[in-house]
Protein backbone atom coordinates (compact mmCIF):
# COMPACT_ATOMS: atom_id res chain seq x y z
CA UNK A 1 0.00 0.00 0.00
CA UNK A 2 1.72 3.14 -1.19
CA UNK A 3 2.12 5.50 2.03
CA UNK A 4 0.09 8.56 2.61
CA UNK A 5 1.09 12.31 2.37
CA UNK A 6 1.27 14.18 5.56
CA UNK A 7 -2.36 16.01 4.35
CA UNK A 8 -3.83 12.33 3.68
CA UNK A 9 -3.12 11.07 7.29
CA UNK A 10 -4.18 14.79 8.79
CA UNK A 11 -7.61 13.83 6.96
CA UNK A 12 -7.92 10.43 7.93
CA UNK A 13 -7.56 11.25 11.41
CA UNK A 14 -10.11 14.12 11.31
CA UNK A 15 -12.49 11.62 9.45
CA UNK A 16 -12.07 8.74 11.93
CA UNK A 17 -11.44 10.80 15.48
CA UNK A 18 -14.96 12.83 14.30
CA UNK A 19 -16.73 9.75 13.24
CA UNK A 20 -15.69 8.63 16.81
CA UNK A 21 -16.59 11.25 19.16
CA UNK A 22 -19.78 11.86 17.26
CA UNK A 23 -20.26 8.12 18.43
CA UNK A 24 -19.53 8.56 22.17
CA UNK A 25 -21.89 7.91 24.19
CA UNK A 26 -21.02 8.68 28.01
CA UNK A 27 -18.83 11.16 29.18
CA UNK A 28 -16.09 8.03 30.40
CA UNK A 29 -16.39 7.18 26.26
CA UNK A 30 -15.49 11.07 25.90
CA UNK A 31 -12.53 10.98 27.76
CA UNK A 32 -11.12 8.04 26.44
CA UNK A 33 -11.35 9.84 22.74
CA UNK A 34 -9.30 12.73 23.89
CA UNK A 35 -7.01 10.62 25.15
CA UNK A 36 -6.90 8.34 21.84
CA UNK A 37 -6.46 11.73 20.08
CA UNK A 38 -5.09 14.72 21.90
CA UNK A 39 -3.26 12.80 25.39
CA UNK A 40 1.16 12.84 25.30
CA UNK A 41 0.77 9.68 23.19
CA UNK A 42 -2.62 10.45 21.28
CA UNK A 43 -2.72 10.05 17.67
CA UNK A 44 -2.24 13.94 16.74
CA UNK A 45 0.53 14.42 19.47
CA UNK A 46 2.44 11.53 17.72
CA UNK A 47 2.27 12.85 14.25
CA UNK A 48 3.38 16.92 15.17
CA UNK A 49 6.34 15.04 17.02
CA UNK A 50 7.28 13.52 13.71
CA UNK A 51 6.93 16.27 11.58
CA UNK A 52 10.88 16.33 11.72
CA UNK A 53 10.88 13.18 10.12
CA UNK A 54 9.09 14.42 6.88
CA UNK A 55 11.23 15.60 3.86
CA UNK A 56 11.68 19.66 4.80
CA UNK A 57 9.10 20.59 1.64
CA UNK A 58 6.65 18.91 3.14
CA UNK A 59 6.97 19.77 7.19
CA UNK A 60 5.29 23.38 6.38
CA UNK A 61 2.35 22.45 5.20
CA UNK A 62 1.96 19.12 7.26
CA UNK A 63 3.13 21.58 10.71
CA UNK A 64 0.05 24.19 10.06
CA UNK A 65 -2.31 21.03 9.16
CA UNK A 66 -1.35 19.17 12.38
CA UNK A 67 -1.52 22.16 14.33
CA UNK A 68 -5.48 22.89 12.93
CA UNK A 69 -6.07 19.75 13.29
CA UNK A 70 -5.00 19.59 17.18
CA UNK A 71 -7.05 23.13 17.43
CA UNK A 72 -10.87 21.82 15.72
CA UNK A 73 -10.28 17.96 17.95
CA UNK A 74 -10.01 20.17 20.68
CA UNK A 75 -12.62 22.15 20.38
CA UNK A 76 -14.98 19.42 18.62
CA UNK A 77 -14.06 17.28 21.56
CA UNK A 78 -15.14 20.98 24.25
CA UNK A 79 -18.99 20.59 23.08
CA UNK A 80 -18.93 17.09 23.00
CA UNK A 81 -18.02 16.73 26.80
CA UNK A 82 -20.31 19.73 27.78
CA UNK A 83 -22.93 17.80 25.88
CA UNK A 84 -22.55 14.36 27.90
CA UNK A 85 -21.71 16.03 30.76
CA UNK A 86 -25.23 18.28 30.75
CA UNK A 87 -26.85 15.58 29.87
CA UNK A 88 -25.31 13.41 32.22
CA UNK A 89 -26.16 15.77 34.78
CA UNK A 90 -29.75 15.70 34.08
CA UNK A 91 -30.21 12.01 34.32
CA UNK A 92 -28.90 12.14 38.01
CA UNK A 93 -30.91 14.67 38.94
CA UNK A 94 -33.82 12.74 37.63
CA UNK A 95 -32.21 9.17 39.16
CA UNK A 96 -31.90 11.47 42.73
CA UNK A 97 -35.35 13.07 42.40
CA UNK A 98 -37.08 13.28 46.04
CA UNK A 99 -40.54 13.16 45.63
CA UNK A 100 -42.01 15.31 48.04
CA UNK A 101 -45.45 14.57 48.13
CA UNK A 102 -44.44 10.63 48.96
CA UNK A 103 -45.80 10.88 53.08
CA UNK A 104 -42.82 10.05 55.44
CA UNK A 105 -41.39 7.48 57.02
CA UNK A 106 -42.70 7.08 60.47
CA UNK A 107 -39.43 7.61 63.25
CA UNK A 108 -39.58 5.32 66.02
CA UNK A 109 -39.84 8.09 69.26
CA UNK A 110 -38.84 8.01 72.41
CA UNK A 111 -40.76 8.21 75.32
CA UNK A 112 -40.65 8.57 79.02
CA UNK A 113 -40.42 5.90 81.26
CA UNK A 114 -43.54 4.90 83.46
CA UNK A 115 -41.42 5.54 86.50
CA UNK A 116 -40.42 8.91 85.56
CA UNK A 117 -43.77 9.61 84.25
CA UNK A 118 -45.19 8.59 88.04
CA UNK A 119 -42.34 10.71 89.74
CA UNK A 120 -43.13 14.13 86.95
CA UNK A 121 -46.44 13.37 87.94
CA UNK A 122 -46.23 13.30 91.93
CA UNK A 123 -44.60 16.46 91.73
CA UNK A 124 -46.79 18.35 89.81
CA UNK A 125 -49.55 16.99 92.68
CA UNK A 126 -46.93 18.23 95.38
CA UNK A 127 -46.09 21.56 93.84
CA UNK A 128 -50.08 21.98 94.01
CA UNK A 129 -50.13 21.50 98.15
CA UNK A 130 -46.47 23.07 98.45
CA UNK A 131 -43.98 21.35 98.47
CA UNK A 132 -40.55 21.90 96.16
CA UNK A 133 -38.88 19.05 94.15
CA UNK A 134 -35.23 18.40 95.59
CA UNK A 135 -32.33 15.74 94.81
CA UNK A 136 -30.13 13.91 96.59
CA UNK A 137 -27.38 11.96 96.42
CA UNK A 138 -27.69 7.78 95.67
CA UNK A 139 -24.03 7.04 97.04
CA UNK A 140 -24.65 7.93 100.75
CA UNK A 141 -22.70 8.38 104.18
CA UNK A 142 -24.18 5.90 106.81
CA UNK A 143 -24.11 9.48 108.36
CA UNK A 144 -27.25 10.97 106.59
CA UNK A 145 -28.52 7.25 105.66
CA UNK A 146 -28.63 5.94 109.47
CA UNK A 147 -27.09 7.92 112.08
CA UNK A 148 -29.03 11.56 111.43
CA UNK A 149 -32.64 9.24 111.45
CA UNK A 150 -32.33 7.87 114.69
CA UNK A 151 -30.29 4.90 113.68
CA UNK A 152 -26.99 4.44 115.66
CA UNK A 153 -24.84 1.93 114.75
CA UNK A 154 -26.02 -0.56 117.53
CA UNK A 155 -29.62 -0.10 116.52
CA UNK A 156 -31.35 -3.48 115.74
CA UNK A 157 -33.08 -1.33 112.75
CA UNK A 158 -29.86 -1.03 111.04
CA UNK A 159 -29.93 -4.42 109.80
CA UNK A 160 -33.61 -3.99 108.41
CA UNK A 161 -32.23 -2.09 105.62
CA UNK A 162 -30.54 -5.19 103.72
CA UNK A 163 -27.69 -1.94 103.01
CA UNK A 164 -25.25 -2.34 99.63
CA UNK A 165 -21.96 -1.03 101.37
CA UNK A 166 -19.67 0.78 98.40
CA UNK A 167 -15.88 0.07 98.95
CA UNK A 168 -14.67 3.11 99.86
CA UNK A 169 -12.92 4.68 102.91
CA UNK A 170 -15.64 5.65 105.67
CA UNK A 171 -18.99 3.93 105.71
CA UNK A 172 -20.32 4.70 102.10
CA UNK A 173 -23.39 2.95 101.51
CA UNK A 174 -25.94 3.07 98.33
CA UNK A 175 -28.88 5.00 100.05
CA UNK A 176 -31.39 2.03 101.17
CA UNK A 177 -33.99 4.96 101.23
CA UNK A 178 -34.64 8.91 100.49
CA UNK A 179 -35.23 9.19 103.85
CA UNK A 180 -31.66 10.60 104.29
CA UNK A 181 -32.49 13.56 102.40
CA UNK A 182 -34.38 14.86 105.30
CA UNK A 183 -31.36 15.78 107.50
CA UNK A 184 -29.65 17.09 104.59
CA UNK A 185 -32.71 19.49 103.27
CA UNK A 186 -33.47 20.46 107.46
CA UNK A 187 -29.56 21.48 107.77
CA UNK A 188 -29.16 23.64 104.77
CA UNK A 189 -33.24 25.07 105.60
CA UNK A 190 -35.00 27.50 108.40
CA UNK A 191 -38.37 25.80 108.57
CA UNK A 192 -41.17 26.44 107.64
CA UNK A 193 -39.68 23.14 104.79
CA UNK A 194 -41.89 21.39 102.60
CA UNK A 195 -39.98 18.95 99.74
CA UNK A 196 -40.19 16.09 97.82
CA UNK A 197 -36.95 14.13 97.28
CA UNK A 198 -37.90 11.26 94.09
CA UNK A 199 -34.94 8.94 93.13
CA UNK A 200 -33.78 5.58 92.96
CA UNK A 201 -33.06 3.16 96.36
CA UNK A 202 -31.14 -0.11 96.68
CA UNK A 203 -31.17 -2.60 98.80
CA UNK A 204 -29.66 -6.31 98.79
CA UNK A 205 -32.83 -7.75 98.58
CA UNK A 206 -34.68 -11.27 96.36
CA UNK A 207 -36.44 -9.92 93.55
CA UNK A 208 -40.18 -11.04 93.59
CA UNK A 209 -43.38 -9.65 92.46
CA UNK A 210 -43.22 -6.88 94.64
CA UNK A 211 -39.73 -6.07 94.99
CA UNK A 212 -36.52 -5.21 93.49
CA UNK A 213 -33.21 -4.71 94.64
CA UNK A 214 -33.18 -1.19 93.01
CA UNK A 215 -36.24 0.17 92.96
CA UNK A 216 -37.13 4.46 93.36
CA UNK A 217 -39.32 5.85 96.13
CA UNK A 218 -40.39 9.62 96.78
CA UNK A 219 -39.55 11.02 100.10
CA UNK A 220 -42.20 13.85 101.64
CA UNK A 221 -41.03 15.92 104.77
CA UNK A 222 -42.96 18.88 106.03
CA UNK A 223 -41.47 20.95 109.16
CA UNK A 224 -43.37 23.81 110.44
CA UNK A 225 -45.32 25.08 113.71
CA UNK A 226 -48.51 23.01 114.71
CA UNK A 227 -48.03 20.00 111.85
CA UNK A 228 -50.12 17.15 113.33
CA UNK A 229 -50.76 13.77 111.95
CA UNK A 230 -54.18 15.21 110.34
CA UNK A 231 -51.96 17.48 107.98
CA UNK A 232 -50.13 14.03 107.07
CA UNK A 233 -53.20 11.73 106.57
CA UNK A 234 -54.48 14.97 104.57
CA UNK A 235 -51.59 14.98 102.32
CA UNK A 236 -51.47 11.50 101.84
CA UNK A 237 -55.26 11.02 101.34
CA UNK A 238 -55.48 14.17 98.48
CA UNK A 239 -52.54 12.69 96.53
CA UNK A 240 -54.00 8.95 96.44
CA UNK A 241 -57.46 10.49 95.35
CA UNK A 242 -55.64 12.91 92.48
CA UNK A 243 -54.03 9.46 91.33
CA UNK A 244 -56.24 6.83 91.47
CA UNK A 245 -59.75 8.31 92.04
CA UNK A 246 -62.00 9.12 94.56
CA UNK A 247 -63.25 5.07 94.92
CA UNK A 248 -59.73 3.72 95.44
CA UNK A 249 -59.75 3.03 99.28
CA UNK A 250 -56.78 4.36 101.48
CA UNK A 251 -55.59 2.33 104.66
CA UNK A 252 -53.05 4.11 108.07
CA UNK A 253 -51.85 1.09 109.88
CA UNK A 254 -49.26 1.42 113.06
CA UNK A 255 -45.77 1.10 111.88
CA UNK A 256 -42.47 1.02 113.12
CA UNK A 257 -39.69 3.50 111.69
CA UNK A 258 -36.88 4.77 114.32
CA UNK A 259 -36.91 8.09 112.82
CA UNK A 260 -40.79 8.50 113.56
CA UNK A 261 -42.83 8.79 116.45
CA UNK A 262 -45.73 7.71 115.58
CA UNK A 263 -45.55 6.01 112.52
CA UNK A 264 -47.33 4.30 110.05
CA UNK A 265 -47.86 1.99 106.89
CA UNK A 266 -49.95 3.66 103.94
CA UNK A 267 -51.50 0.73 101.56
CA UNK A 268 -54.09 1.10 98.62
CA UNK A 269 -56.72 -1.70 98.01
CA UNK A 270 -54.91 -3.57 95.42
CA UNK A 271 -56.03 -2.72 92.12
CA UNK A 272 -55.00 -5.89 90.33
CA UNK A 273 -57.52 -8.23 92.31
CA UNK A 274 -59.97 -5.20 93.04
CA UNK A 275 -59.22 -6.17 97.40
CA UNK A 276 -59.92 -9.59 96.91
CA UNK A 277 -56.10 -10.74 97.35
CA UNK A 278 -53.77 -11.85 94.91
CA UNK A 279 -50.25 -12.68 94.74
CA UNK A 280 -48.93 -9.40 94.11
CA UNK A 281 -51.04 -8.06 98.01
CA UNK A 282 -50.03 -11.52 98.89
CA UNK A 283 -53.72 -12.21 99.38
CA UNK A 284 -54.45 -9.33 101.80
CA UNK A 285 -56.09 -7.15 99.25
CA UNK A 286 -53.90 -4.09 100.26
CA UNK A 287 -50.75 -3.24 99.18
CA UNK A 288 -48.39 -0.73 100.94
CA UNK A 289 -47.45 2.09 99.12
CA UNK A 290 -45.01 3.41 101.60
CA UNK A 291 -43.81 4.35 105.45
CA UNK A 292 -44.55 7.67 107.12
CA UNK A 293 -45.23 9.44 110.15
CA UNK A 294 -44.51 12.28 112.30
CA UNK A 295 -40.67 12.94 112.36
CA UNK A 296 -38.92 11.85 115.74
CA UNK A 297 -37.94 14.65 118.09
CA UNK A 298 -34.65 13.20 118.39
CA UNK A 299 -34.22 13.93 114.27
CA UNK A 300 -35.54 17.40 114.59
CA UNK A 301 -33.01 18.06 117.50
CA UNK A 302 -30.44 16.27 115.44
CA UNK A 303 -30.18 19.08 112.85
CA UNK A 304 -30.66 22.15 115.50
CA UNK A 305 -34.53 22.47 114.77
CA UNK A 306 -36.03 22.33 118.75
CA UNK A 307 -38.71 20.31 118.71
CA UNK A 308 -40.55 22.06 121.40
CA UNK A 309 -41.26 24.58 118.73
CA UNK A 310 -41.72 22.59 115.30
CA UNK A 311 -43.55 19.39 114.25
CA UNK A 312 -43.22 17.91 110.92
CA UNK A 313 -43.99 14.63 108.85
CA UNK A 314 -42.58 12.48 106.83
CA UNK A 315 -43.18 9.41 104.36
CA UNK A 316 -41.35 7.63 101.92
CA UNK A 317 -43.57 6.31 99.23
CA UNK A 318 -42.69 3.35 96.53
CA UNK A 319 -42.93 4.59 92.79
CA UNK A 320 -43.34 1.89 91.46
CA UNK A 321 -45.81 0.46 93.29
CA UNK A 322 -47.98 3.32 92.88
CA UNK A 323 -47.59 3.21 88.59
CA UNK A 324 -48.26 -0.83 89.55
CA UNK A 325 -51.11 0.08 91.37
CA UNK A 326 -52.59 2.68 89.19
CA UNK A 327 -51.99 0.91 85.62
CA UNK A 328 -52.52 -2.53 86.82
CA UNK A 329 -49.24 -4.22 86.30
CA UNK A 330 -48.56 -7.74 88.15
CA UNK A 331 -44.68 -7.60 88.42
CA UNK A 332 -42.83 -4.72 89.55
CA UNK A 333 -39.56 -6.54 88.21
CA UNK A 334 -41.39 -5.51 84.80
CA UNK A 335 -40.02 -1.64 85.07
CA UNK A 336 -35.90 -2.61 84.91
CA UNK A 337 -36.50 -5.48 82.34
CA UNK A 338 -36.24 -4.01 79.65
CA UNK A 339 -38.62 -5.16 77.60
CA UNK A 340 -40.05 -2.93 74.93
CA UNK A 341 -43.55 -4.45 74.86
CA UNK A 342 -43.78 -4.09 78.27
CA UNK A 343 -42.71 0.11 78.13
CA UNK A 344 -44.29 0.74 74.97
CA UNK A 345 -48.08 0.11 76.32
CA UNK A 346 -47.25 3.79 78.25
CA UNK A 347 -45.77 5.39 75.74
CA UNK A 348 -48.45 8.35 74.78
CA UNK A 349 -49.31 8.37 71.18
CA UNK A 350 -47.32 11.57 69.44
C1 LIG B 1 -40.99 6.11 106.73
C2 LIG B 1 -41.22 7.14 107.61
C3 LIG B 1 -40.83 8.41 107.21
O1 LIG B 1 -40.99 9.42 108.10
C4 LIG B 1 -40.28 8.67 105.99
C5 LIG B 1 -40.05 7.61 105.11
C6 LIG B 1 -40.42 6.34 105.48
C7 LIG B 1 -40.16 5.22 104.57
C8 LIG B 1 -38.87 4.49 104.89
N1 LIG B 1 -37.71 5.31 104.62
C9 LIG B 1 -38.81 3.24 104.06
O2 LIG B 1 -37.96 3.11 103.19
N2 LIG B 1 -39.79 2.38 104.31
S1 LIG B 1 -39.99 1.00 103.51
O3 LIG B 1 -38.82 0.18 103.65
O4 LIG B 1 -41.20 0.41 103.98
O5 LIG B 1 -40.12 1.39 101.99
C10 LIG B 1 -41.10 2.33 101.58
C11 LIG B 1 -41.81 1.85 100.35
O6 LIG B 1 -40.88 1.54 99.34
C12 LIG B 1 -42.57 0.56 100.56
O7 LIG B 1 -43.82 0.83 101.14
C13 LIG B 1 -42.71 0.06 99.15
O8 LIG B 1 -43.73 0.75 98.47
C14 LIG B 1 -41.40 0.46 98.57
N3 LIG B 1 -40.45 -0.66 98.63
C15 LIG B 1 -39.79 -1.12 99.71
N4 LIG B 1 -38.96 -2.13 99.38
C16 LIG B 1 -39.11 -2.31 98.04
C17 LIG B 1 -40.05 -1.37 97.56
N5 LIG B 1 -40.40 -1.29 96.27
C18 LIG B 1 -39.80 -2.16 95.43
N6 LIG B 1 -38.88 -3.08 95.80
C19 LIG B 1 -38.51 -3.18 97.09
N7 LIG B 1 -37.57 -4.04 97.44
Amino acid sequence: MATMTAQETIDDIRQRALAQLDAAATLDEAIAWEREFLGSRGEVTLFLRGLSALPPEERPVAGRGGNALKQELGAAWERRHAELASADLERRLADDAVDVTLPGRPTDLGAAHPVSEMIDELSEIFALLGFQTVFGPEVETAHYNFDQLNIPSEHPARDVWDTIHVDLPGEIVLRTHTSPMQARVMEQTEPPVRVVVPGRVYRYEAQDASHEWMFHQLEGLAVDRNITMADLKGTLAEMARQLFGAERRIRFRCDFFPFVEPGVDFAVDCALCSGKGCRVCKGSGWLEMGGAGMVHPNVLRAVGYDPEVYSGFAFGLGVERLVMMRSGVDDLRAFAGNDLRFLRQFARAA
